[in-house]
């Protein structure tokens, strides 16, 4: 097979914000042995975090440095989003604050964190590569991304993602549970709206061994029922088991999600992605809502596009609208913080 020698010698900068946390530890070995952008692809790391988490970084990176990961060309850490940014054609914004417990509301959440993502934009627009793509993960994902988004006005639209990945991979593994069979012959599972407990996974234009799920399921009373609820409940339900909330599972969203841009969606599946609203499916405009996304993979990951003509029956149009309720509600509460300028 040949194989590309400029991209064998050129790493590709990756920058995981929130380095130190627990999806971090998760997810930056894989990165680093090759699974997130292929067994040919030299990486840089550029690992974020705040001051004081620095010296357990620290560890993390001997560790990474103990794997001798023949890929692992570099790793840089740092406080500074400016160093962090710099010439990254990956940005994964993992880092935020933790909801504690005085954190009774999501305006909370909101608070805390969209402070973080204002000036991790402006950063980003300063000195990210040319190519950049940013996958916001910290939570309230969609939220922060339109904060990020919207302080770097000149990086485009069709660059910025929230992950919902997780939650679609849970509404796979459900529904394969459920109809007894591998996971891997369940598709076209997307989800929509806000990654929250309001989100909508949609079952209904779901497919398990090329079948309607509905129809290979045979039970619309625990797909309209316990199926929504255990989607939208299940990173509480880790937590409770767990005493942490899911951190492998996410990291390996993480994965999938920049798989799917950089090499496709199968021949007539999707994924699920939360991108910049353009008026889709009546989704107010600006906001980053979750959607059917197909992608073609083409190598700057802008090849993909929201998928058209599904139709929703009046159940689902009400779900999807309390989501996008609830987008419009953050956006709302992120312009009176002052973190949307120009909006
Ligand atoms: P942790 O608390 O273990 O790690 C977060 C890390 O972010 C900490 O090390 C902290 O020091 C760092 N951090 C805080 N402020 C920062 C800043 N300004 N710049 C850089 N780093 C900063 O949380 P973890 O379990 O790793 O989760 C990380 C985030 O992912 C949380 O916001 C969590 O809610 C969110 N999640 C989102 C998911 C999704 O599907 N979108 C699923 C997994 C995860 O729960």
């Amino acid at each position: 097979m040949m194989h590309d020698s400029l991209a064998r010698e050129t790493p590709i900068a990756i920058t995981v914000s929130g380095a130190a946390g627990q999806v971090g530890y998760a997810l930056l070995f894989r990165i680093a042995s090759g699974q997130l952008l292929g067994p040919d692809t030299p990486v840089a790391l550029r690992l974020l975090e705040i001051d004081p988490a620095l010296p357990a970084l620290e560890g993390v990176v001997m560790e990474l440095q103990d794997c001798a990961f023949p890929l692992l060309q570099e790793i840089v850490t740092t406080a500074d989003p400016a160093v962090a940014f710099d010439s990254c054609s990956w940005a994964l914004l993992v880092g935020a604050r933790r909801r504690t417990p005085e954190m009774k509301k999501r305006i909370d959440l909101l608070e805390a964190n969209a402070p973080i993502f204002a000036p991790q934009g402006q950063a980003l627009a300063a000195h990210a590569a040319a190519d950049v793509r940013i996958l916001v993960v910290g939570n309230p994902c969609n939220a922060n991304c339109l904060i990020a988004r919207s302080n770097a006005p000149d990086i485009p639209d069709e660059r910025w993602f929230a992950m919902t990945r997780l939650d679609e991979n849970r509404a796979k593994a459900q529904l394969a549970s459920k109809a007894e069979v591998p996971v891997g012959e369940v598709s076209r599972l997307a989800i929509w709206g806000n990654h929250s407990n309001t989100q909508y996974p949609d079952a209904w234009h779901a497919q398990i061994g090329g079948r309607p799920a509905p129809e290979a399921i045979g039970d619309d009373a625990w797909l309209r029922g316990d199926f929504l609820t255990t989607v939208q409940q299940r990173g509480d339900a880790v937590l409770a088991a767990r005493g942490v909330s899911s951190a492998a599972s996410a990291a390996n969203a993480i994965l999938d999600s920049v798989r799917a841009l950089r090499d496709g969606t199968a021949a007539g599946d999707w994924t699920s992605l939360a991108v910049v609203s353009h008026g889709e499916y009546d989704v107010p405009e600006g906001v980053v809502c979750s959607f059917p996304i197909s992608c073609e993979g083409e190598p700057n990951g802008s090849g993909w596009r929201v998928v058209e003509g599904i139709e929703h029956d009046e159940e689902a149009q009400r779900r999807v609208r309390a989501s996008t309720d609830e987008l419009l509600e953050e956006r709302r509460q992120a312009q009176a913080l002052g973190l949307l300028p120009g909006a």
